[in-house]
């Protein structure tokens, strides 16, 4: 699809010279409306290519406006006719709400994937649901983490989504299910079940200057119409019931909640995704038995991982396929990737939701089991041991990550060590005995989005330097390396930096009145609040070096800001604690006098990805720091990468290779390696009051903690240093603090050379091309998805 530029001109000022309201917002639902109205009458459908579906619980886009305007090629024009008609672009493109539709980073990646999906010219469609309210949005009242509804969807509507009530599924839950035999068939229904509407919302997904126009569905739950039989009151709970299906997402990243509307959630989606795609296919393409040359599907960790027994409902019950004629087509469609290795983030379902809620599938996963089961004990004869380790079904929980693997033609981790680990730890008998399923495949940004976007001074001067091929193709931005000890281009490398620190220091003083030290290292520190991602690790650096202040304040040689933005999911009360810890150091801190010129602590409030397009690009020191073996991949420290911030890290994740691209000279690697975590939790011979006895450092900061010289919530500060150093330390804070304070001081070191900096900033932008999620998306549409 091309939209002729000056066709759309035209347009856009027609409609903005009569322009009422004269608001930002109706300006940008005018844009939106005249690209979505361009798109459609431009809709190029491609029926003979095989079709992706990318389906996960979570899509975070944040805004579109850029990035469509981007992709199509009409950023300039706009900019130009909002000008002509005396509107601000940024502040038209900002009054879009950010569709936060996940918590974090299995959100955004999934966001990525569909941008490079159509960047690649792939047919793409990601298949997610339609949160009445996204991920909440935080406020600190008090040094306490306030939760507030985030209405992502403005008065007068969501500007990018269109809906197709035309294109609506049933749904069905609970009811009985009634067997019956018809020649020598058992044929299954369901009586009396619940049923709900699935409403699909559609939003486009342009390709970069390529005419592809992809599309985001988002489901939303509706009632089904009110019979005239109906009480009032009854139907009013059918209706309330149904819609709560897609009222919220849920607030939690790398953590499991078995709760039964999450479950409904789940199989909500996948219903009305694999539902629609079979009425899609069967409208205009051949055989059932063709479909996995036709189409892939992909499922974004296990909480879509119901497609596979509805997959199997739908040929067997509604198809009338055989079971293993049904069973190959599903086996040769869908594929699985993890992203966690954290117990409490597998999902494990009751028996008795699962049969109560969803008694066929249930029926069916039973079935997948048995068969499983049998082909297991055909095969190795293992022990009982391992037939346990292997069965879907165990103790009245479903192991959703087994019935996924047993269901997938492709498991993939989403970097080198998480894939290794999965394989050889968490997964390993089912490597075992499917080791050709098994495979990795590191994750990825758009760079169209964390470079273009949020980066233009950089963007333009890169294209200045080596010209626009590494905009398509971006491992091309290795070309910079002719520059590393150019000192004009060094020069100019750092006075951008500069501008991008001024831009974020202008907009945090007008949000928060915080003015920072604009001549500081930017130490920046953005994720979810999560034990293993150590923040708490971060801010006992940052409360030594306020001692240090005090005791040695020549120690501190250059000054620094440490920026942290983080929400914490509503129910985890410990992580709640860190940002009450958090905003409790930065406030004093902040009035500290001594510190004044040397030490400066942030926490924004409300970190959400149009903030990340802010703080990435005026990032120095990018904060990687979980515990080795913790965090799957990570992709905030790809971010920071390509946007010329320097690392400090741990071996764990992306990170490694990271430091495999650039060498750890250009990276600030510390602690403990994954191997020596996984065998300090295999062999439980940690005692961080070892560590606390040697080091006085830490005893100093940590005693802060329990003496009440800091203001606000003591007893969370002492769950805090209880947590540490007599309840086990389970994120390795205590044991990693002192090669981490080493790390840092090699960070300042470095600062006072700044032509070295610069050059090592520049060596990781060159770099950080094998991380544009294009480079990812071709590996999975090549190897796995066989497009
Ligand atoms: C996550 C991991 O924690 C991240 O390391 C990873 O980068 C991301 C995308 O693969 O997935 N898993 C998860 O449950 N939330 C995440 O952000």
């Amino acid at each position: 699809m091309t939209i002729n530029k000056d066709r759309f001109k035209k347009a856009l000022s027609k409609q903005l010279v009569n322009a009422e309201p004269r608001t930002p917002q109706h300006a940008l639902h005018t844009i939106a409306s005249l690209v979505k109205e361009f798109s459609e009458s431009n809709e190029s459908k491609s029926p003979h290519k095989k079709q992706v579906y990318y389906f996960s619980m979570e899509f975070l886009p944040g805004r579109f406006i850029e990035t469509n305007l981007l992709n199509l090629d009409l950023l300039d024009s706009c900019k130009e006719v909002l000008e002509t008609f005396q509107y601000e672009p940024t502040e038209v493109f900002q009054s879009e709400l950010d569709a936060a539709l996940g918590n974090g980073g299995l959100g955004r990646l999934a966001a990525c994937f569909l941008d490079s999906l159509a960047a690649l010219g792939y047919s793409g469609h990601g298949m997610g649901l339609r949160y009445q309210y996204g991920l909440f949005k935080q406020k600190i009242n008090n040094q306490q983490q306030v939760e507030l509804p985030d209405q992502w969807v403005s008065d007068s509507g969501y500007a990018w989504e269109a809906r197709k009530p035309d294109q609506a599924i049933v749904v069905r839950f609970g009811g009985s299910v009634h067997m019956s035999q018809h020649n020598d068939r058992l044929t299954f229904h369901l009586h009396n079940p619940e049923e709900i509407i699935a409403v699909p919302y559609q939003i486009p997904i342009f390709g970069y200057k390529n005419n592809q126009v992809n599309d985001l569905t988002i489901w939303r739950a509706e009632s089904t119409p009110a019979t005239s039989d109906i009480t009032f009151e009854a139907y009013a709970s059918t209706k309330r019931k149904a819609e709560e299906i897609t009222e919220f997402l849920y607030p939690d990243d790398s953590h499991y909640d078995g709760k039964v509307l999450r479950l409904r959630q789940q199989y909500f989606l996948v219903s009305a995704g694999i539902q629609s795609i079979l009425v899609d296919y069967l409208q205009n393409e051949g055989t059932l038995q063709e479909i996995p040359s036709k189409i892939a599907i992909q499922i974004n960790d296990t909480h879509p991982t119901l497609i596979i027994p509805e997959f199997m409902r739908l040929l067997v019950d509604e198809h009338d396929l055989s079971w293993e004629e049904a069973w190959s087509i599903v086996l040769s469609t869908v594929s699985y990737t993890n992203h966690t290795l954290m117990n409490e983030a597998l999902e494990k379902w009751p028996v008795f939701l699962v049969k109560e809620q969803l008694p066929r599938i249930f029926l069916i996963i039973e079935e997948i089991n048995r068969r499983h089961c049998l082909d297991v004990e055909y095969r190795g004869l293992e022990e009982w041991e391992s037939l346990n380790d292997l069965s879907i079904v165990t103790d009245d929980v479903i192991h959703m990550a087994r019935l996924a693997v047993i269901g997938s033609h492709t498991i993939n981790g989403v970097a080198k060590l998480h894939s290794t680990i999965l394989k050889d730890e968490l997964l390993k008998s089912f490597s075992i005995r499917f080791p050709e399923r098994f495979t990795n495949k590191t994750n990825g940004i758009s760079h169209r989005q964390w470079l273009l976007n949020a980066n233009p001074l950089l963007t333009n001067f890169i294209t200045r330097l080596i010209g626009e091929s590494w905009k398509e193709n971006p491992v091309n931005l290795t070309k910079l390396l002719k520059y590393t000890d150019d000192d004009a281009v060094l020069d100019e490398l750092h006075a951008i930096k500069q501008q991008n620190k001024q831009r974020l220091a202008h907009k945090v003083f007008a949000k928060t009145g915080h003015q920072i030290m604009e001549h500081s290292i930017f130490d920046v520190h953005i994720k979810r609040l999560h034990g293993y991602k150590r923040q708490l690790l971060n801010l006992l650096h940052v409360m030594y070096l306020w001692d240090l202040c005090h005791d040695k304040p020549d120690a501190i040689k250059v000054p620094r800001t440490f920026i942290f933005g983080a929400k914490a999911a509503p129910g985890y009360l410990y992580a709640k604690r860190i940002i009450s810890l958090i905003t409790s150091v930065a406030s004093q801190i902040n009035e500290d006098p001594v510190t004044k010129g040397k030490i400066q602590v942030l926490f924004l409030p409300n970190y959400n990805v149009s903030q990340a397009e802010l703080i990435i690009p005026a990032a120095d020191i990018s904060e990687q720091i979980s515990t080795a073996s913790k965090e799957a991949s990570g992709t905030g420290n790809m971010k920071m990468m390509m946007n010329g911030a320097l690392t400090i890290g741990t071996m764990d994740g992306a990170n490694i290779e990271m430091t495999d691209l650039v060498s750890t000279d250009h990276f600030f690697d510390f602690g403990l390696r994954a191997q020596e975590v996984l065998a300090y939790e295999q062999n439980g011979q940690y005692d961080p009051r070892e560590v606390f006895h040697q080091d006085r450092r830490l005893q100093k900061v940590l005693h802060r903690l329990v003496n009440g010289s800091l203001k606000g919530d003591q007893v969370a500060f002492q769950d805090i240093y209880y947590s540490l150093v007599e309840n086990g330390d389970e994120y390795f804070l205590l044991k990693d603090f002192g090669s981490y304070v080493q790390a840092q001081n090699q960070v300042q070191e470095l600062y006072l050379t700044p032509r070295t900096w610069q050059k090592k900033c520049l060596i990781n932008i060159s770099h950080s091309g094998y991380f544009s999620s294009d480079r990812t998306i071709a590996e999975y549409a090549k190897e796995i998805w066989h497009l």
